[in-house]
């Protein structure tokens, strides 16, 4: 990371270890992802205490429902009140969330932290970046942080400053549903991790082969039928969510700062929808249900105006439930399509999406289709070049950027690895970590990459541990690709910083998998 003088005192290197002297704290700035700017300051020490007050933004509900999250996940460890106040007295100790930061550079995410002897005080232009903050200052305080039980201990937090913003806009995960289900607690669990690395886009991906994972009123056998027992790989997976259910998960992931981006897979990946409704097959006849892992075999029937009306349905309920800007359509491995078809049929979805005030988002497959031009492509492919995703790009397509062989969560770490998948080759930490999203795709600009998104399929996963083991340490170094400026990237910091993160993850059940690579504790 970036440190820079300050205050007249010498610029200084981060440990890349705890130094003995301060064992107990994490250095300023050694968090995950990485800070743009970090100004240690010696003799700057705030110690968090049992007179703590949060003080929030007044006239904010946004500022205070930060301040009181972060009340939330300070009390179990430290016993402390803490409560949180729209103001409060000077003199005591404070931590400080505040709008109005009047800085271009933080922008929407963007936060300062300063610490002193007194008071910690972040400050940002938006709640969004105070939540960002927040995130920040949990990092920094001793790994005790996160007992769910009363440790005593000094709380205290290292001085100085941090500016810091995410140099992508757009930073997800992806949490496929639709080869097992995952339940609304399962995803909330989820979020909550995620969203400690900064990570601002959860990407659900609803509907697959195996299964039709969300309600849709004018279709309801889809998720009834799609959904029901017996779907999902091994027949293991069923279950699916309401409307209630996906609301409830939009409004928590918001109040995390998270957007949730649905995603129906379409031409291909559609023999759960098939199953509930044989009309959406050429020959109208139902497919029998499928609960093996195999791609490419199903299509919608692209002459059909059944199948248009069918996905203007879907999409219309999806977008009505959906606040976020993105509407995902799939659109990878359609084998079983023509290329022809392919192309008529994306010819008639994409300005479907966008008719609905959505920004139609799609497997980079989609970057055949002229129509893709105000699309977002989400690049899969393992090469680094891409003819068609560069001339997509020319056209106006953004890139997010997923890299099977660098940002698959679901490829096995190791050839010992129980849960994942091979295909696209093995995938320890260092290799999640080591590549840059702007310069990624030969001839594709940087100007064209909206960001990053680390894909968990789920094939192989049945309950949240399996998630957990599988994104965990790999997600937060996805995370700090989206989100640190590429100056601060370095595997030996990066190595260190997620070495000492792992007893968080310990002690909060995080089922983490111990990478050899790294040297945890
Ligand atoms: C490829 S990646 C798929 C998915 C599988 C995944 C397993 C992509 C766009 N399609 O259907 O679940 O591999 O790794």
């Amino acid at each position: 990371m970036l440190i820079v003088a300050a205050l007249g005192l010498p610029a200084v290197a981060l440990p890349t270890a705890a130094s003995a002297a301060s064992a107990a704290i994490p250095a300023l700035g050694s968090v995950i992802p990485a800070p743009a700017e970090v100004r240690p300051v010696a003799g700057a020490d705030f110690r968090l205490g049992a007179g703590t007050v949060i003080r929030t933004q007044p006239g904010s509900a946004a500022a205070q429902a930060v301040g009181d999250q972060l009340a939330r996940a300070l009390r179990p460890a430290t016993g402390y009140p803490l409560p949180v106040r729209p103001a409060a007295p000077r003199a005591l100790p404070t931590i400080s969330l505040l709008l109005g930061a009047g800085d271009a550079r933080l922008g929407n995410e963007g936060y300062r932290l300063s610490v002193d002897r007194t008071k910690v005080t972040i400050r940002a232009n938006k709640p969004a970046g105070l939540f960002a903050g927040a995130q920040t200052l949990r990092q920094l305080l001793p790994r005790e942080i996160d007992s769910p039980t009363v440790v005593r201990r000094a709380w205290r937090v290292a001085g100085g400053g941090i500016v810091d913003y995410p140099r992508f806009a757009y930073r997800g995960a992806m949490l496929d549903v639709a080869r097992h289900f995952h339940t609304p607690d399962e995803i909330k669990a989820y979020i909550d991790e995620i969203s400690r690395f900064k990570v601002n886009y959860l990407h659900l991906h609803l509907a697959d082969d195996q299964g039709w994972r969300i309600q849709i009123d004018s279709w309801p056998r889809l998720a009834t039928v799609g959904g029901g027992p017996g779907t999902g790989v091994d027949g293991t997976g069923p279950g699916y969510l309401t409307k209630a259910d996906y609301r409830g998960l939009v409004r928590y992931a918001a109040a995390r700062y998270v957007t949730i981006v649905p995603e129906i897979d379409m031409p291909g990946h559609v023999n759960a929808a098939q199953v509930a409704y044989p009309e959406l097959t050429c020959d109208g006849v139902a497919p029998p249900p499928r609960t093996d892992t195999a791609v490419g075999y199903s299509s919608l029937c692209i002459g059909s105006e059944t199948t248009y009306r069918f996905v203007a349905d879907v999409i219309r309920e999806l977008a009505a439930l959906t606040p976020g800007p993105y509407l995902h359509i799939g659109g990878d491995e359609a084998h079983a399509t023509t290329d022809a078809d392919y192309l008529t049929f994306q010819r008639r979805v994409l300005p479907l999406v966008t008719a609905h005030g959505k920004t139609a988002y799609g497997w980079n497959e989609i970057a055949k289709s002229p129509a893709s031009a105000n699309a977002v492509a989400q690049y899969w492919d393992t090469a680094t070049t891409n003819s068609t995703v560069v001339a997509a790009a020319a056209r106006g397509t953004k890139v997010v950027m997923s890299p099977a062989n660098q940002a698959y969560l679901d490829m096995k770490y190791d050839r010992n690895t129980p849960l994942g998948l091979s295909w696209a080759g093995y995938i320890e930490v260092r290799t999640a970590y080591d590549w840059n999203p702007a310069t990624r795709v030969t001839g594709l600009p940087a100007s064209a990459v909206l960001g990053v998104e680390a894909p968990l399929w789920s094939e192989t996963l049945r309950k949240l541990d399996d998630i957990e083991f599988m994104a965990f340490p790999r997600l937060p170094a996805i995370a700090e690709l989206g989100w640190s400026p590429a100056s601060t990237h370095d595997w030996t910091s990066f190595a260190s910083r997620l070495g000492a993160y792992g007893p968080r993850w310990t002690s909060r059940g995080v089922d983490f998998y111990p990478s050899p690579q790294i040297t945890w504790g």
